[in-house]
């Protein structure tokens, strides 16, 4: 697998640090000074490149098992001791994939076409509608024509606002990615803006401290634009590499806090030129698919250029990302695996669906 991330041209890297903290409601967790020294470009990535992508493979089949567990072994349940394949067993194929949250469309979709090659006698053994549906769900995976990685801008900060509805991962995604940027050796910076829960704040700083980098943040109750200016302006002369916001959950149908969400994205376009250059839409994949009107009526509020899909560890509902993938252009960067830090992986289409296929022997 290639870079998850890449920057438009070598930026030019500063070595003076300046101390331009101001403001006395501003709390900044500091960090130690050389925890993220810029790499250079060519150099080998510290990522997950180096480890063994068997094992990764592995890892990641072993976490989405409930998927597989409710989808693939169903449809593997079904086609057992069958020899050929009848009517019946495609209008119960429907029902498992509705069922796994793929879609009225997408599942009419595959089976139809399964019905049309039956009608013409061009398909009779139950495996090779197997790995037709394998072969067709990579198909939709990969539709999307915007490439997965980030891609950071030329010069300054690559500012990233992470939004989403209550309690679908965002915060626990930030610090599983603030970390894929550490351990990639950039200069990372947190920004509190979820000023709502006290609880809030401090979650994000306990990530903060296990990752080593710094964490601005505001009483509770502070406007979250407010927050997110005061934040740009203590990073403007620390030469930050990456800025990730968190922002407080939000109900997609609230339009006061949606509208809030349009401040808070006008405040870092007004701070940094082109901000932020990411808005990430956190979705829960247990929610099924309310994830759709999630990724709608965000993408009606502010431009979503990048999707984390979470919870993929806890859900018999693997399909919305399929789900997801075919409805929207919005690129599927990371999904979550679990709780810890590194229970993130890099959205690989190809290897999604070959895990949500695999059999273990
Ligand atoms: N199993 C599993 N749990 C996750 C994953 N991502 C997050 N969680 C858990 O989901 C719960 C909510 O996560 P948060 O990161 O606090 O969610 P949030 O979106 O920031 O929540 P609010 O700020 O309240 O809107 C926590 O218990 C996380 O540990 C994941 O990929 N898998
Ligand atoms: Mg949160």
């Amino acid at each position: 697998m290639l870079g998850w991330f890449k920057k438009k041209i070598s930026p030019e890297l500063q070595a003076e640090e300046e101390d331009v903290r101001d403001g006395d409601d501003v709390s900044v967790v500091e960090v130690a000074e050389d925890s993220a020294e810029p790499q250079d470009e060519e150099a080998e990535p510290t990522s997950i490149l180096h480890e063994d992508v068997g094992v990764l493979f592995k890892r990641l089949t072993r976490k989405m098992a409930k998927t597989r567990g409710s989808m693939v072994a169903k449809v593997d349940e079904l086609f057992l001791g069958k020899k050929v394949i009848d009517p019946e067993l495609l209008d119960d194929l429907e029902e498992i994939l509705i069922t796994a949250d793929l879609g009225a469309v997408t599942t009419m979709e595959l089976v139809d076409d399964a019905r049309a090659k039956l009608a013409r006698n061009e398909l009779s053994d139950p495996l090779v509608l197997r790995k037709t549906l394998q072969e067709k769900i990579t198909e939709y995976l990969v539709g999307s024509d915007k490439p997965a990685e980030l891609v950071m801008p030329a010069e300054g900060p690559f500012v990233i606002m992470v939004v989403g509805v209550n309690g679908v991962g965002k915060t626990t995604s930030i610090g599983k990615i603030a970390n894929k940027f550490v351990n990639d050796g950039q200069k990372v910076l947190l920004i509190a803006a979820d000023t709502f829960r006290a609880a809030a704040v401090e979650q994000l700083k306990i990530w903060g401290e296990r990752i080593n980098v710094p964490v601005i943040s505001q009483d509770t109750g502070a406007d979250p634009s407010a927050v997110v200016f005061d934040g740009l302006e203590y990073a403007e002369k620390r030469n930050f590499d990456v800025i990730i916001i968190d922002t407080a959950g939000r109900l997609h149908t609230k339009v006061n806090l949606m509208e809030e969400l349009k401040k808070i994205n006008r405040v870092i376009g007004k701070k940094i030129a082109g901000g932020p250059h990411e808005v990430m839409l956190v979705i829960d994949a247990t929610t099924g698919q309310n994830g759709i009107a999630q990724t709608r009526a965000f993408s009606e509020t502010v431009k979503v250029t990048g999707l984390t899909l979470t919870k993929l560890d806890g859900t018999a509902k693997g399909g919305i990302v399929v789900n997801i993938c075919r409805e929207f252009d919005i690129p599927i960067r990371f999904i979550g695996i679990g709780e810890q830090v590194d229970d993130l992986r890099d959205f690989d289409p190809v290897e999604f669906a070959e895990a949500l296929f695999f059999v273990e022997k």
